[in-house]
């Protein structure tokens, strides 16, 4: 028994130097202006949640069409119980954009966490990407779309 347990602990501790992600490790945060109703998004809740997946070109790519799916960012927002007129992503790298609640309301914007079935690492611009149906919908292939579609989301702010 004791002996299972270490080997657990070893499995368990090369899987994170390998850089998996692990079901509960947290993959970004949300909350209101000054921390409240903050949630943390682990893989094993998006797991259990409504997880959407379309066809997008990921902008700052190769101009390919990949398959995302991760959730609504509306359905995070509201499982958080969060409302506001703007959702703040901010990123590992330090880039920070203010998206319009309406963006979230009119399109099927995700939080993606895979793309082509992959779940993103940091190095392929995860945990996190904010990402706009722009295949189904060619009128969102647009800068300003693009601008808003923020790779290594690490904390989602309701305004
Ligand atoms: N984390 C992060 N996301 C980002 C950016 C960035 O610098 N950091 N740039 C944004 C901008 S301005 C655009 S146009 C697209 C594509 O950026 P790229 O052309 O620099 O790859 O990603 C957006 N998402
Ligand atoms: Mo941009």
């Amino acid at each position: 028994m004791k002996r299972a347990f270490a080997l657990l602990a070893v499995a368990v501790f090369a899987i994170h130097s390998a850089g998996a992600v692990l079901a509960d490790d947290v993959l970004f945060r949300i909350h209101g202006k000054d921390g409240s109703h903050a949630l943390d998004v682990t893989a094993s809740m998006l797991g259990e949640m409504d997880n959407h997946r379309f066809k997008a070109v990921l902008p700052g790519g190769t101009g390919t069409v990949q398959e995302v799916s991760g959730p609504l960012v509306r359905d995070l927002l509201k499982a958080a119980g969060l409302e506001g007129s703007k959702v703040v992503a901010k990123a590992l790298d330090g880039y920070e954009m203010d998206i319009p609640m309406s963006d979230m309301t009119d399109f099927d914007v995700i939080a993606a966490t895979r793309v082509d079935g992959k779940p993103l690492s940091v190095r392929d611009r995860g945990p996190a990407w904010i990402v706009y149906p722009n295949v189904d919908r060619a009128d969102l292939k647009d800068a300003l779309y693009e601008a808003r579609s923020v790779w290594q989301v690490k904390e989602l702010i309701v305004e």
